[in-house]
């Protein structure tokens, strides 16, 4: 059984709509899932819900509904959504399955047994948005809380904790002797700057379910449901665990599911986060692992947050970006596009309509478009479609940009990896310039050169298709079938020059990005 690549994302909680955020990271675990197919690995990539906790239950109650019908109608449009990005995901979890809820108090039972839980009585304050407690260390300056925290309330309740101080020093040496675990390098010092500095409070891992019921109990003790947190992060266990993973079940003692062939998956190659969620799958959930028997999956790679005109995005402020009306008017490869190019991963990233708009002109439309557009259309106008003979002098500039994409896309720089694609669309604009086929058409002397300008402009087109279908795979699989070619370019090997062979007759070509009037 060979192990997966296996690439997740962050859970999404069902208290509202997708926005743009949820859509960014979505797509860059889809566009690297893409890419390691591409490379020939077999991949496995999970997304999904996160659907207990208080926040789920408010905005259940909000609604006057009861949670599992409130998640349920939400997970509806969440799957939606995740079908509109076109994402390739192999499964799609939801907490609130029986398959995550067994594993989770399969998973409780055992880290109780080895003594990894304690019971005691807490006092303090607590914030609810956040569902976490709060200590005088968390007071700024002036006495208050952060208003990110929303309303702190005085608490005195018994919980379940779970013993984390004991794994603190072997988490910092651990950080230190892997260096790739956190991505990107900035992230990596702030964990280990926070691990360096503080003493880690023990995680509670429970809330009593007499204050909050929508959880799933204590398998050791009714009168608690699990913290949400804890539950979440086993979402990528649990998902292993029900396709057979066989180091999963071998720790937690899970039965294989029923479906066959069982998966190698754990551990995870890459959990995409965001930054606010650092500290959960950089320290909170290795310690778990460790404490389950379970080896770290090989890399969080923790992208920025996306503002809108230099504001953080909020429903309140009223400056939220809807992806779907979005993917609506300008389709659903110019988003993917543009969230990719303009924002590298890690660095908070600024979305302006402006800045959507001009990239869609100038790469999009002028760039790509017309490259693509012209090219088939001067194919099809001087030699009736027909492919003619093998000519390279382009060659050279498809394999550095084919090359560089092969690299860049193993070190996940998918920013850079757009960059070094859109260097071979500049080449081939610039070509057509030079040589001007318009011209040489004119004069049946240039037949020939005629000729070769035709096959190296068609060629590229075929070249940047392989290279930009994890990116844009819609736009890709249109340019393979105007160049009249079966098959998706779902293979980078297929980059290697001189695809296109003399006498094939290619299809209709139209336009992939409309310029629009803006
Ligand atoms: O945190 N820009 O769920 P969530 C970029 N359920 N990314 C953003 C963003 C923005 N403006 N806003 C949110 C949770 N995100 C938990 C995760 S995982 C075991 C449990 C990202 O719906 C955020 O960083 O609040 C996170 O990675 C993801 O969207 C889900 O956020």
């Amino acid at each position: 059984m060979n192990k997966r690549f296996y690439i997740t994302t962050a859970i999404d909680y069902v208290n509202g709509q997708p926005h743009i955020g949820h859509a960014y990271e979505k797509i860059i675990a889809d566009v690297i899932a893409r890419s390691r197919r591409s490379l020939g690995q077999e991949v496995f990539f999970l997304t999904g819900l996160d659907e207990h906790g208080q926040k789920v239950q408010q905005a259940a109650q909000a609604e006057q509904k009861n949670p599992q019908d409130y998640c349920d109608a939400l997970a509806a449009d969440w799957r939606a959504f995740a079908q509109k990005l076109e994402l390739t995901n192999d499964d799609f979890i939801r907490t609130t399955e029986p398959r995550h809820k067994e594993f989770v108090q399969a998973a409780l039972a055992q880290l109780h047994a080895a003594g990894h839980f304690y019971k005691a009585r807490y006092t303090g304050y607590y914030s609810t948005r956040e569902e976490t407690f709060l200590t005088e260390k968390d007071r700024r300056p002036d006495g208050t809380f952060d208003p990110a925290y929303g309303e702190v309330v005085e608490l005195q309740e018994e919980n379940y904790y779970f013993k984390l101080q004991a794994h603190q020093q072997w988490l910092i040496d651990y950080i230190g002797a892997n260096p790739s675990f956190i991505a990107p390098d900035y992230r990596r010092n702030e964990v280990l700057g926070f691990l360096n500095s503080q003493t880690l409070e023990d995680l509670c891992i429970s809330r009593p379910a007499a204050r909050l019921n929508w959880g799933i109990p204590l398998p050791f003790d009714p009168n608690f449901v699990n913290y949400v947190w804890f539950d979440a992060l086993v979402n990528y266990i649990s998902a292993a665990a029900a396709h057979g993973d066989p180091t999963v079940c071998a720790a937690i003692g899970c039965a294989p599911g029923p479906q066959s062939p069982p998966l190698a998956l754990w551990p995870a190659d890459i959990h995409v986060i965001g930054k606010d969620i650092i500290k959960f799958h950089a320290v909170y959930w290795p310690i778990m692992l460790k404490a389950m028997g379970l080896p770290l999956p090989k890399q969080v790679l923790a992208h920025g947050w996306w503002q809108k005109d230099g504001a953080r995005i909020s429903k309140t402020t009223g400056n939220t970006i809807d992806p779907i009306a979005v993917i609506n008017e300008w389709g659903l490869d110019a988003f993917r596009f543009y969230v990719l190019r303009e924002l590298d991963i890690g660095p908070d990233g600024n979305w302006t309509d402006a800045g959507f708009k001009a990239r869609y002109s100038a790469e999009l439309a002028n760039g790509l478009g017309n490259l693509v557009n012209r090219s088939l259309s001067m194919l099809k106008r001087y030699r009736q479609g027909v492919v003619p003979a093998r000519h390279d002098e382009l060659a050279a500039d498809a394999a550095k940009a084919a090359d560089e994409t092969r690299a860049l896309l193993k070190q996940n720089q998918l920013q850079s990896a757009l960059q070094s694609i859109w260097g071979l669309v500049n080449r081939a604009n610039q070509y057509v310039d030079q040589t001007a086929p318009f011209k040489l058409a004119k004069d049946p002397a240039q037949a020939l050169r005629l000729d070769e300008v035709l096959y190296n402009l068609a060629e590229a087109c075929r070249v940047l298709a392989v290279l930009l279908q994890p990116f844009i795979p819609g736009t890709a699989a249109r340019i393979y079938a105007q160049l009249g070619l079966s098959g998706t370019p779902d293979k980078l090997d297929a980059a290697a020059w001189g695809g296109l062979t003399a006498g094939q007759t290619i299809g209709e070509p139209a336009p992939l990005f409309p310029r629009k009037d803006v």
